[in-house]
This record gives C-alpha cells, structure tokens and sequence, in this order.
C-alpha cells in the first residue's frame, strides 16, 4: 500500500487537485512534517516536467501542475510560519526570478521560507531585468541578492545581473545567492556568485552563513 506521501506525489503527477489538496490535509492532521510533505509535492512536479518532456503533457498542464502547488503551499503556509515564529529578525533578501523567465513556485518557497526564518525578504517577482535588481540594491540596501531561474535560456542572465552589480559599484555591498532546477554550485562560480541553493531549506541555511561572513 503506497504511503500518504506517495499519493501526494502521484496525485500531483496526475494533475488532480482534489486528491492533492484533500492527502495533504490528511499528512498534515497525521502528523507528517512540513518538509516532508513539500518534497512529496516537489517529486510530483518533477514527474510532470519529466511527462511534459516526453510529449505526453502540455503546456496548459504544467499551468495546471503550478496551480496544484501553490494551493497546496497556501494550506501549508500557516504551519511553515508558525513552525518558525519567534526567532529574531535577521537580514534584508531582496529575491527574483530572472529576465525571461516566469517561474516563480520555487522562488516563492524560498521567499517564505527566508521569511518564516526571519528575513525581511523584498520580493521583486519574476521577469526581472538587471536594472531592476540594481534599483532595489539601491532603494533597501540589503545583505543578499537572491536570483532564481528555471530555463537553461535564461540562467546565463544571471550572471548578467551580477555585473550590472558590479558596474554600479554595489557588489561589495551585498552576498548573491542564486538557484534554481539547472543551476549548480559550480554555475555559480563561474559567474561570480557568492553561494548556491539546491532547495528552500538549504536557502535559509546558507543566507544565515553569508551574514555570518559579512560580520
Ligand atoms: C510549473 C512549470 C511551469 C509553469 C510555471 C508556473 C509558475 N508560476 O512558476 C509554466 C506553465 C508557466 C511554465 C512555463 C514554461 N516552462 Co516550465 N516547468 C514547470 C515545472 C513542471 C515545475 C517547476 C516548479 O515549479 N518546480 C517546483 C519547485 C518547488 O522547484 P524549483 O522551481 O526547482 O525550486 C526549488 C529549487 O530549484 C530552489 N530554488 C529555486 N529558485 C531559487 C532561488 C534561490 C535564490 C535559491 C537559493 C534556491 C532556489 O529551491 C526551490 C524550492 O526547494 C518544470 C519541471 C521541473 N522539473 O522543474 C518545468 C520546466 C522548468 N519548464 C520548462 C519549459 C521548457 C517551459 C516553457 C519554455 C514551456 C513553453 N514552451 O512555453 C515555459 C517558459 C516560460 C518562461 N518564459 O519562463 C522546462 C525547462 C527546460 C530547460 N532546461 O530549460 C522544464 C524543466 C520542463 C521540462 N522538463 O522540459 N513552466
């Protein structure tokens, strides 16, 4: 018998929000963390980039597949806060997704998740140019530059973004963090950046050490 978590995941995969919605209210009464049911939702959406690739999803279902998550996350919203109120007010994130692209639910987890951990997080939302980041660097001074990307297409205007940065004098003042499906840690290297996040949990951990090395 497959587990809670595992019908999540298919559920997701087969693009029923019904089912989705209701097994995640089920693991979350029984007692299932967090974490645990976010990556259930996540492989789900990997098997529908996977079925898409293949040819047998469209991409009015990936649309769909992006609502599932994000109704999902609105359920697991309040528990992702509450889990992590009290903790005291860290640094300043100002986040986007790149030019080009308009995939926003794992920057949204980020976002939330920097925020549930005490970040003031300035969300710049998605199809961000260069010269916008520039002007929030400006306008709110933060400690991190976050930048997300799901496109192969558009992750080279990553590195765009840094030296617009770097052209305004600004890259002294901030840490860049980037992520994103086809980004690595050696990517982020290569263009300059100062650290990669695989996921939102990650995300966190690493934007508390970039403070820590800013002193
Ligand atoms: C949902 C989806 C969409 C939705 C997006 C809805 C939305 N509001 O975001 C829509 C329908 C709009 C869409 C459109 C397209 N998509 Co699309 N999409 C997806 C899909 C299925 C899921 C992405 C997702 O949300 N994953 C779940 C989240 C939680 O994971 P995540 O985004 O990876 O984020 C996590 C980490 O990467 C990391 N992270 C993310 N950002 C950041 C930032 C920082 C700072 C840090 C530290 C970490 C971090 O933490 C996150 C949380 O753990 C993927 C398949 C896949 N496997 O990724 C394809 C996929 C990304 N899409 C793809 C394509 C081709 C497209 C289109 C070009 C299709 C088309 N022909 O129109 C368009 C492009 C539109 C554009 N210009 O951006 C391809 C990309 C191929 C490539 N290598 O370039 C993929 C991989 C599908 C595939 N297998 O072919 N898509």
């Amino acid at each position: 018998m497959s587990s809670i978590l595992d019908r999540i995941r298919d559920s997701v995969a087969s693009l029923d929000v019904d089912s989705t919605l209701s097994y995640v209210r089920d693991a979350l009464n029984g007692g299932f963390d967090v974490k645990s049911i976010i990556d259930a939702l996540a492989m789900g959406m990997e098997i529908v980039g996977k079925r898409y690739e293949e040819g047998e999803y469209f991409v009015s279902d990936l649309i769909v597949a992006g609502e599932i998550f994000s109704e999902a996350m609105a359920i697991l919203r309040p528990k992702i806060v509450e889990s992590r109120r009290g903790t005291k007010p860290l640094g300043k994130v100002v986040i986007g997704t790149v030019y080009g692209d308009i995939h926003d639910i794992g920057k949204n987890l980020v976002a939330t998740f920097l925020e549930a951990a005490g970040f003031e997080v300035i969300d710049l939302g998605v199809d961000v140019p260069p010269q916008k980041f520039v002007e929030a660097i400006k306008m709110h001074s933060p400690d991190i530059v976050g930048m997300s990307a799901l496109l192969t297409s558009t992750m080279m205007h990553m590195k765009v973004v840094i030296e617009a940065i770097k052209r305004e004098g600004l890259r002294d003042t901030v840490k860049v963090i980037i992520g994103g499906a086809p980004v690595t840690e050696k990517f982020a290297r290569e263009i300059g950046a100062d650290a990669y996040g695989e996921n939102a949990y990650r995300a966190v951990e690493i934007c508390r050490k970039l403070l820590e090395k800013r002193g």
